[in-house]
């Protein structure tokens, strides 16, 4: 009995240091403390039945074996785990003293910061902001504009039509016309908002771009007026020594009409590359509304007069940021697009 137990022992020793997982050592304790059938387990049932002077000496004996398997083996359980969670911070390791990824934030686009730069000039000076939709009817189109039927203005060629009827609006008094037909005068506002034309794009020109436009109708407006809000206007926006000039043009919608240029806030007028040495920058078209306009929306041109403007966005844009391409605008290239805004 007694090399019994010895030989057991040394089985179970040389096992044990084989065993490299919870598996394995799971097996090892089954077979030798297994409830049922385990080596170590049968040697205590087998105690009984030795004589009973032999009894206290192989006892404490498999007593012992006993206790240093379950010893070995809660050791070995230990050693086990703590190489298992050992492992698992090795591979989860984290340099917490790496840079971090920046998040991409999002920046105001280009159009958007110079237009709210202008919609705060003009509500600071009374106006509202309306606006309306891209897609527009002959009416407001042109026949509201005193654009009537085989204007040149109306060809296909320079209008994207999507029907007989309706177009993309080539210009914002559309929604001018139609906030008009709204309110009543008298009335401030502007629209600025999307445009459509049909140009082949270049430097300057794009099929599509952004125009803010202006309705002032009052008793006795005079083109004094206009000329005083187009000057403080461009005050606000390009500079205290920014002075206005206006030459005589021609619209179906305004008379009399002009083109509105401004002495360039670089050089002062005196002739750089942003001005094209002229001292001017042309800053848009103007006039006072034209009685059949009024006629056409149902205001009285005998009680009520106004001005009306049309200024282009994308040029003060460009301007304001020296781009020498307007098409950059809406390409969407973020490496531009992220130079913006905050
Ligand atoms: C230009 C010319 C202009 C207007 C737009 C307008 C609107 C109404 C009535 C009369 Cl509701 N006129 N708008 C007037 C004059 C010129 O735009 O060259 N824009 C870039």
């Amino acid at each position: 009995m007694r090399e019994r137990v010895e030989h057991i022992r040394a089985q179970f020793r040389d096992e044990v240091r084989q065993v490299a997982d919870m598996a394995a050592l799971a097996r090892v304790r089954d077979r030798y403390l297994g409830r049922k059938g385990g080596l170590i387990t049968q040697l205590v049932k087998e105690l009984g039945a030795l004589p009973p002077e032999e009894r206290p000496t192989i006892g404490r004996l498999i007593n012992e074996l006993k206790e240093e398997a379950e010893a070995a083996l809660e050791r070995l359980r230990v050693q086990l785990e703590e190489q298992a969670e050992a492992e698992r911070f090795e591979r989860e390791r984290v340099d917490i003293t790496l840079p971090g990824l920046r998040p991409l934030f999002g920046a105001p686009h280009p159009i958007t910061l110079i237009r709210q730069r202008i919609e705060d000039i003009f509500v600071s000076m009374g106006y509202a902001v309306e606006s309306g939709p891209e897609v527009e009817t002959s009416y407001y189109n042109f026949d509201a504009l005193n654009i009537p039927p085989g204007h040149p203005a109306r060809e296909a060629q320079d209008t994207f039509y999507l029907s007989e009827d309706l177009a993309l609006r080539t210009q914002t008094s559309t929604v001018q016309i139609r906030a008009l037909e709204r309110r009543r005068p008298p009335l401030r506002i502007i629209a600025p908002g999307k445009v459509f034309r049909r140009d082949t794009p270049d430097p300057t020109h794009n099929p599509m771009f952004f125009q803010v436009e202006g309705l002032a109708l009052d008793r006795e407006i005079t083109m004094g007026d206009l000329k005083g809000t187009l000057q403080e206007f461009v005050r606000r926006m390009f500079g205290p020594q920014v002075r206005t000039r206006f030459r005589p043009s021609y619209f179906p919608f305004t008379e009399p009409s002009a083109e509105v240029d401004f002495s360039c806030f670089v050089c002062r007028g005196e002739g750089c590359r942003v001005c094209k040495g002229a001292g001017w920058i042309e800053l848009g078209g103007c006039g006072m509304v034209h009685p059949r306009v009024l006629r056409g929306a149902g205001v009285d041109p005998e009680e009520f007069t106004g001005f009306a403007f049309g200024l282009g966005l994308d040029r003060m844009v460009a301007l304001m940021y020296g781009l020498e391409d307007i098409r950059l605008l809406y390409e969407n290239d973020l490496r531009f697009l992220e130079q913006f805004g905050f």
